[in-house]
């Protein structure tokens, strides 16, 4: 546990986020091979909680499939909107040992193209819908743009992607509609904030009607998208001709939906809730949640010292039972030096236990979003805990969303100015050109129509380049 220089995370966003990811032992970098990286056990735990409870979500409606990695060649080209967006991300095995393969196989860029053409023989009668199915795979896509650890990965190891047919339109888009309920609450249990916005035409998913994306704001005053759910229609339904008999005996196509979360997920509650110090893990996704720190001054097994370590004992498997992720720090290392180590991974409640807390039959809790200090009776400790981590996780979520405001530009504010700071709000028309114009002249994205973002209430007014009639959309400088 050697103690390393304080990181600021204001100064220098990137060097902060890098340098955590490290001390904290989440992802290791040197993998030799560009954009891709190694998961640390304490990483792992991380990504796997926050997981599980996506996982629980998805099970409601949702069925588990496993599809395979390798898509043949000719049926990844056979959407052309589809492939159009992915050509030039795919990578290629072209060769099994010394043989030239007969035909090319990708690594799975996302899985439509592995799915449907399966789709269309598990699909029969109006029974067999609406199908609803979800795999957490790797995915593979060749990233141009600078790579980043969790946040633009050519491996992307944790991708969730969710798959859905149905008989009408109406249920297509009413699964949309669940599936953004799902994500707001998984991203709500994360205490990670989010705009939605329906996505302009020009950057919607390649072979989607429309796209819907949740993005959130990273401590650099620039959005990551952080989620996008997509309205299929019957374009790939088409390409890969998956009809039903419906009630009356007719043949026809399904409607189709997809949608998916990546590890970003965990970028983002790194990045939005670490402070100076380090991480600071929303309680209901922290591998430890409380750990124990017996503060002991001799080691010479004095009376004292052996009542401290009992009642550590004691709270350890008190707060075990209880279900509680709990972790005793009985290594020889100092007080100071433990309570360090544990703010970098991101602790959310440390409690303290010496001679003196024992004589007033009491310890102290240090919360890790504060830092705000108190005694607590040891025969209440589980109740309190309990209270403590809510209340935590609840301050956490308060805090970020303090951070997520949009400015909503009016005539005093310059929007290349505005936009500097985070996420801005102005009119614009629905003609593409304005908004290429005003992404080149502010040097950033059109997130999109407005379809939620806490305390913004959109506005009707003249386009911000045209003074045609135009509707807010958000604007921001993108990950
Ligand atoms: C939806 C699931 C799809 O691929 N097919 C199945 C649809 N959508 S998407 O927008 O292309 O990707 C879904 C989300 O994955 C994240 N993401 C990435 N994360 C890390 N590294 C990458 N290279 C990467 N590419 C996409 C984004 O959050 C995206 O919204
Ligand atoms: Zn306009």
């Amino acid at each position: 546990m050697q103690e390393e220089s304080v990181l600021k995370k204001e100064d220098n966003f990137s060097v902060w986020y890098n340098e955590i990811l490290k001390r904290a032992k989440i992802l290791d970098v040197r993998y030799p091979v560009k954009g891709v990286y190694v998961w640390y056990p304490y990483g792992l735990k991380l990504r796997n909680l926050i997981y599980g409870i996506l996982r629980t979500l998805m099970d409601d409606e949702h069925e588990e499939v496993l599809f395979p990695l390798l898509i043949r060649r000719d049926e990844l080209l056979k959407e052309k909107e589809h492939i159009k967006g992915f050509e030039e991300e795919v990578f290629w095995v072209t060769h099994g040992g010394t043989t030239e393969l007969d035909v090319p196989l990708a690594l799975r860029p996302t899985s439509e193209t592995a799915m449907y053409p399966i789709f269309k023989v598990w699909i029969r009668s109006h029974r067999d819908l609406p199908i609803r199915v979800y795999q957490i795979v790797n995915t593979f896509r060749y990233e141009t743009k600078h790579t980043r650890p969790l946040i633009r990965l050519r491996e992307i190891t944790s991708f969730k992607e969710a798959h859905t047919a149905h008989a009408s339109r109406e249920e297509a888009e009413t699964q949309i509609n669940k599936a953004i309920a799902i994500y707001r609450n998984f991203f709500d249990q994360l205490a990670v904030p989010y705009v939605i916005t329906k996505r302009p035409d020009w950057d919607k998913f390649p072979g989607a009607e429309y796209t819907i994306a949740f993005d959130t704001l990273m401590p650099d005053g620039r959005t990551m998208q952080i989620a996008t759910l997509h309205m299929l229609g019957e374009n790939f339904a088409h390409t890969f001709d998956i009809r039903y008999e419906a009630e009356d005996g007719s043949s026809r196509f399904v409607n189709q939906t997809c949608y998916g979360i990546s590890e970003r997920c965990v970028a983002a509650v790194i990045a939005i809730h670490g402070d100076d110090r380090g991480l600071v893990l929303p309680p209901r996704v922290a591998p430890i949640q409380v750990v124990i720190v017996p503060i002991i001054f001799s080691s010479t097994g004095d009376t004292p010292s052996e009542k401290v370590k009992e009642a550590c004992n004691a709270i350890y498997n008190e707060l075990k039972g209880a279900g509680i992720r709990v972790f005793l720090d009985d290594s020889p290392d100092r007080p100071g030096a433990k309570y360090y180590y544990w703010e970098m991974k991101g602790v959310p409640l440390r409690i303290e236990l010496g001679p003196r807390d024992l004589t007033n039959v009491s310890c102290t809790f240090v919360r890790r979003d504060n830092f705000a200090k108190r005694q607590v009776p040891l025969n209440t400790v589980v109740q309190s805990v309990n209270k403590t981590l809510d209340d935590i996780q609840h301050c956490l979520h308060a805090r970020a969303m303090q951070k997520l405001k949009i400015c909503a530009i009016n005539g005093d504010t310059e929007p290349k100015d505005a936009i500097r700071e985070g996420i801005i709000a102005l009119p614009l028309c629905d003609n593409e050109s304005c908004g290429k114009k005003l992404e080149e002249s502010i040097g950033a994205n059109v997130l999109g129509e407005v379809l939620y973002a806490a305390a913004h209430r959109a506005r009707r007014n003249a386009c911000a380049i045209c003074a045609r009639e135009g509707e807010d959309v958000l604007v921001a400088r993108t990950y």
